[in-house]
């Protein structure tokens, strides 16, 4: 048995200028997922279920355990000293930390804390997905928001923690991606997928189709090519979808398939935000062999212009995805 901790410190030998500050980071996202398990395992226990009265800025009502989350997370970043800032879901700017020891971090994270929250009160998965790159900024000074507004290709490391039947914490360092399970017996992840790969084909789609009427042509023309008939491609595709970007993904990392959200007339940018939810699924997507795209472009190439931004979204096995595109690009011309 190898535990994250150990998985995290052997793979920091690899990189011989590495000076642990990352390992501190990994290890205050491996915390910070500890407590976050614990609370939501407590969901209709106490009371943390439903939502806090307050709007986020995207004007979408947080959940009381989103709340819980983002702060859990921040006081987690924050204590390490490794990190300079965050941007988050739950907030409306950017968060620069105010101890002296952060001043000098050399990273910033990009975080949803608590993905899919909806999902809480009805006892489905949720996830927290996490985003990190080097400041672009010189250490020492205070960071601005261009170092947050870098293109996906610059990140760091990126990964996920799926509160599901276990809970998993799933990350990569732009060396392959590693899965970790959950064992609340000892308090431990431990590592249980190790260079996780898509499968070289799938078979399963997952798209809200109750706004199939308000999709582009491209995706409406890709999901009718899911449902027919072609023994060659083992087509009809399966269609799967729970609602929780980070639970969707999972399953297709591990059974093969895409996960879309497109642009609609609701959401002409798509419902999805590039900096932490696209960017690190998307990161996590290609170092698992996979490819994500906004319809057109490689995610990880748009250069962001404002923090909470949104994108169209399509991940998952590079095969499908590469179809879907076909369609999106056709539909265009
Ligand atoms: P959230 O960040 O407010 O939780 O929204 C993101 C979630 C994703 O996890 C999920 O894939 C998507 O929203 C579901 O949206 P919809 O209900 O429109 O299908
Ligand atoms: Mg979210």
């Amino acid at each position: 048995m190898k535990t994250l901790g150990e998985f995290i410190i052997e793979k920091q030998h690899e990189f011989p200028h590495a000076t642990g500050e990352l390992s501190a980071l990994l290890s205050a996202i491996k915390l910070g997922a500890k407590i976050i398990n614990r609370d939501i395992n407590k969901a209709g226990l106490v009371d943390i279920t439903g939502t806090s009265g307050i709007s986020n800025i995207q004007g979408e009502m947080q959940m009381k355990l989103d709340v819980f989350a983002n702060e859990t997370l921040k006081a987690a970043l924050e204590a390490r000293g490794v990190v300079a800032g965050i941007a988050s879901e739950e907030e409306d700017k950017l968060v620069i930390f105010d101890n002296q020891k952060s001043h000098h971090g050399k990273y910033v994270v990009l975080m949803d804390p608590l993905d899919g929250s909806s999902n809480i009160d009805v006892n489905v998965s949720v996830g927290t997905i996490f985003s990190i790159y080097q400041r672009v900024t010189p250490v020492g000074q205070p960071i601005q928001e261009s170092d947050f507004l870098q293109p996906g290709h610059k990140q760091v490391a990126a990964g996920y923690i799926i509160y599901g039947s276990s809970t998993m914490l799933v990350y990569s360092t732009g060396c392959g991606v590693h899965a970790f399970t959950y064992d609340p017996s000892i308090g431990v992840f431990c590592l249980s997928h190790e260079s996780v790969k898509f499968p070289e084909k799938g078979n399963i789609y997952s798209i809200n189709e109750g706004f199939y009427s308000k999709f582009p042509v491209g995706v409406k023309q890709y999901i009718k090519y899911c449902q027919q008939e072609d023994q060659k491609t083992n087509r009809p595709y399966t269609s799967r979808y729970i609602g929780s970007l980070v639970s969707d993904f999972h399953r297709n990392l591990l059974k093969g398939g895409i996960y879309i959200y497109p642009q609609t007339a609701q959401y002409p940018n798509g419902k999805l935000r590039l900096l932490y939810e696209c960017n690190p699924i998307a990161f996590l997507a290609e170092q698992a062999g996979g490819k994500a795209s906004d319809g057109y472009q490689r995610i990880l190439d748009i250069l962001p212009s404002e923090l909470h931004q949104r994108s169209p979204f399509f991940v998952g096995v590079t095969q499908m995805v590469n179809d879907s595109e076909q369609f999106m690009q056709k539909d265009s011309q």
